[in-house]
């Protein structure tokens, strides 16, 4: 049995920014309490994998081990640990969910006080590393889940069991992106039936953002993107109108959208990382009651410029989503029900499948925008 000692498997490792990820032998170390140690069955990469891995300053945290969207079977458990037991099928997921501070607690928000959101590269609760390379010296995780490895350690805060008959390759996408964009217009926005919706930007979260939209029963579901192609993909997700802003240099994209929708979107959403953008999105969501919702990274200093007399005339509200306001251990259940249940589209998302080996492969699909996501199996 491999419990109670650290283990040698293979990872990816990111040992330099925007260098291919080198596959290599490391060791495992054993879970410590809170902690349970999972084998990866399926690993997709998000968006944020190639910020992380790009980002020369501030100092990255390198060597790395990246990866984030995944599932996996629990392999061992930590001291104390009875949430989880070997042999679960567990999904871990970047924002913590305690279940037990004012927030978890709480149906207004998903933004755990006990592990806050940040941006950091050890393990949550004591920071330090249950990665080392072959020479035996520290390698950095990362989004407190670290999947692109075999096994990984992961904080039981983190962790969320998941319903056995979706398949891995399924299951993983709703570790990040896929749910982050149905969430924001289920929880975040509370798209409500017969809205009008805008989203800028159809990547993968931009498409998932449509994907809820059209759950909640929007009507009129209006793509933005500079790719006109992205638009026939869109239509599988329930975008029904399309604007390539390069068509029109007269007017802005959010003319055209009051006027389209007589007065601006009852919701929009903002999936690229642009602060131009959320600008543009929340000059064109309805006075009143209008809701702008943030999904894209922008640089970590960027600013809004919205005039305070927009805001004070006209009760519109501008609010970010993180995980699209989903909570971990109980929200991401009812998107599988809705996944088995034939509710949910997820089998569109899955554009690439490949073994680990070939991750580098999927980074370069991704860069080159190539795909919504790529399954890599272990
Ligand atoms: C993102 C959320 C926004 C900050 C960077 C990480 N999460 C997952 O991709
Ligand atoms: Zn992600």
């Amino acid at each position: 049995l491999s419990a109670g000692k650290p283990i040698l498997c293979k990872a990816a490792v990111a040992r330099e920014p925007g260098k291919p990820l080198l596959i290599e032998e490391i060791s495992v170390a054993t879970p410590k309490c809170n902690e349970v140690r999972i084998k990866i069955l399926c690993t997709s990469l998000c968006h944020s994998d190639l910020t992380l891995w790009s980002l020369k300053e501030p100092p990255g945290y390198f060597p790395r081990i990246l990866g984030h969207e995944a599932v996996g079977i629990v392999e061992s458990v930590g001291e104390g640990v009875d949430e989880f037991s070997e042999g679960d099928f567990v999904m871990p997921v970047f924002l913590a969910n305690c279940g037990d501070c004012s927030d978890c607690k709480s149906n207004r928000s998903n933004l755990c006080s006990t592990l806050p959101f940040k941006l950091s590269a050890m393990m949550p609760r004591d920071e330090s590393s249950r990665f080392t390379d072959s020479k035996g010296d520290l390698l950095y995780h990362s989004l407190h889940v670290s999947s692109f490895t075999e096994y990984t350690v992961v904080d039981v805060a983190h962790v969320t069991k998941v319903d056995p008959r979706i398949p891995p390759n399924r299951a993983c996408l709703l570790s990040c992106g896929v749910s982050t964009g149905v969430g924001a217009a289920w929880k975040t926005a509370q798209v409500d039936e017969g809205s009008t919706v805008a989203i800028f930007g159809l990547g993968a979260i931009g498409l998932a953002v449509a994907e809820g939209a059209r759950i909640c029963g929007a009507t009129k579901i209006i793509g933005v993107d500079v790719n006109p192609a992205k638009f026939e993909t869109g239509k599988k997700f329930g975008v029904t109108d399309y604007i390539n802003p390069m068509n029109d240099t007269t007017k802005s994209v959010s003319e055209i959208i009051n006027e389209m929708t007589d007065g601006g979107a009852d919701y929009c959403f903002e999936c690229v990382g642009m602060s131009s953008l959320v600008e543009e999105a929340f000059a064109c969501c309805r006075k009143g009651w209008g809701k702008t919702v943030v999904l894209g990274v922008d640089k970590p200093n960027s600013k809004l410029n919205i005039s305070s007399h927009d805001v004070l005339h006209n009760g519109k509200i501008l609010t970010g989503s993180l995980f699209g306001g989903l909570k971990a251990k109980s929200d991401i259940s009812t998107l599988v029900k809705w996944y088995l249940d034939k509710k949910l589209r997820l089998d569109e998302f899955v554009t690439h499948e490949m073994k680990f080996e070939d991750i580098n492969k999927a980074f370069e699909l991704l860069l080159e925008g190539k795909c919504l996501r790529c399954v890599l199996w272990f």
